[in-house]
């Protein structure tokens, strides 16, 4: 399949809304997993458990022949060693990284694309030099205004072949927790974190934090590659639309009780419970927590955790005296922007940035 970048590229597929999740959604389900919502009890995500999302294949790169170049409209281009990536400055920052398709699966009616549910996303300590000192290194000339960062894997989307590309403006990308990161937590990338170094932009949704980085090129107009193009806010797929970029607010719960195999299913002893979970936003801190265990009816404010890392989830908790019966638990999130997790999905062809609150069915048994 030989196909020119230019080509603009066919619009995603949308199921019928009849339509099951088909055998190629099955498959990219299980190349892209979820984290297990359990691990939401978890501070830091154990690195298998982290989300992973790769559009094509999982390159292999050998560390020491990696170059990283950084050129472009600069005065000085440049190229990196591993050593010299590691010279620089060290930085860990605390990031919770998710997918602007988490939810997708749960739209009516679905985008055809990976089928998240909720578990597109995970929290890593990241380490790694900052992006703003690597491009230091190649002085960025006066009129720049975005940076191409572009991964080693390669492949096809949507009659499109391409390299993973992703341009984020200079002004993004020289922000102080922004990191050319080549640990997780405190060991070297796993492969498919992106080995030998990977983007890591906090606070944005994940297709910014490129993978496998091979090159960061400084340009003079806003990058419109087609991931660039892809990730956009559409109702219509001929709609200009509105960029992808930071993470909306959301809660989830670690799932109480004890689960059914099959179905998921939850259940619970009657008598005072502990509810947790996790909250986050790329937009503004965490201020406020709401969990309803009557499906909507009444909400209560959760107890909030420590809110001592900036770009990673808090932790909330809230007390509940279970009834016996069926009941349908909420929970949404609220951020000091003054965002909220709404009560309908907000639809859009690519299936992005479905942040509804999502409910939790109990099924809590007599004590
Ligand atoms: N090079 C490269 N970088 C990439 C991707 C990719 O396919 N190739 N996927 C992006 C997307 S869409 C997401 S959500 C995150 C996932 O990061 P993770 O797999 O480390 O969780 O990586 C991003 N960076
Ligand atoms: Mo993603």
């Amino acid at each position: 399949m030989t196909v020119s970048p230019e080509r603009v590229s066919p619009p995603g597929r949308v199921a019928d809304p009849a339509e099951g999740i088909t055998a190629e959604e099955l498959r990219l389900a299980g190349r892209n997993h979820a984290m297990p919502l359990e691990a939401l009890r978890d501070d830091v995500t154990p690195p298998g458990l982290h989300y992973l999302l790769t559009h094509y294949d999982m390159p292999a790169v050998d560390a020491a022949s990696w170059r990283l170049g950084v050129s472009g409209k600069v005065a000085e281009p440049v190229e990196l060693t591993l050593d010299e990536l590691r010279s620089l400055p060290r930085h860990t920052v605390r990031v919770t990284l998710e997918c602007a398709g988490n939810g997708r699966a749960a739209l009516t009616p679905r985008p055809v694309s990976q089928p998240w549910l909720d578990g597109a996303v995970g929290t890593a300590d990241w380490t790694g030099a900052r992006l703003a000192d690597v491009l230091a290194r190649a002085v960025p000339d006066p009129d720049a205004v975005d940076v191409v960062l572009t991964g080693h894997d390669h492949g096809v989307e949507r009659g499109v072949e391409q390299d993973y590309a992703r341009g984020l403006p200079l002004e993004e990308a020289l922000a102080p927790d922004v990191l050319v990161a080549y640990e997780m937590n405190g060991a070297p990338l796993p492969v498919q974190h992106g080995f030998p170094a990977r983007v890591v932009v906090p606070g944005w949704y994940g297709m910014t934090s490129v993978k496998w980085l091979r090159s960061v090129t400084v340009v003079d107009h806003p990058f419109d590659g087609f991931q660039n193009r892809a990730y956009r806010l559409r109702q219509d797929a001929d709609e200009e639309g509105v960029p992808v970029t930071r993470i909306e607010p959301r809660a989830l719960l670690e799932p109480p009780g004890v689960a059914e195999f099959a179905t998921r299913a939850r259940f619970l002893s009657a008598g005072p419970v502990v509810l947790r979970g996790r909250a986050w936003s790329g937009w503004a801190p965490v201020d406020r927590v709401e969990v309803s265990c009557d499906d909507g009816a009444t909400w209560t404010d959760a107890d909030l955790g420590p809110a001592e890392h900036r770009w990673a989830w808090r932790s909330f908790t809230v007390a509940w005296v279970a009834p016996p019966g069926l009941h349908r638990l909420r929970v949404r999130a609220h951020d000091a922007s003054g965002r909220v997790q709404p009560d309908l999905p907000p639809w859009n062809r690519g299936g992005f940035v479905n942040n509804t609150c999502q409910p939790v069915v109990v099924q809590v048994r007599p004590a």
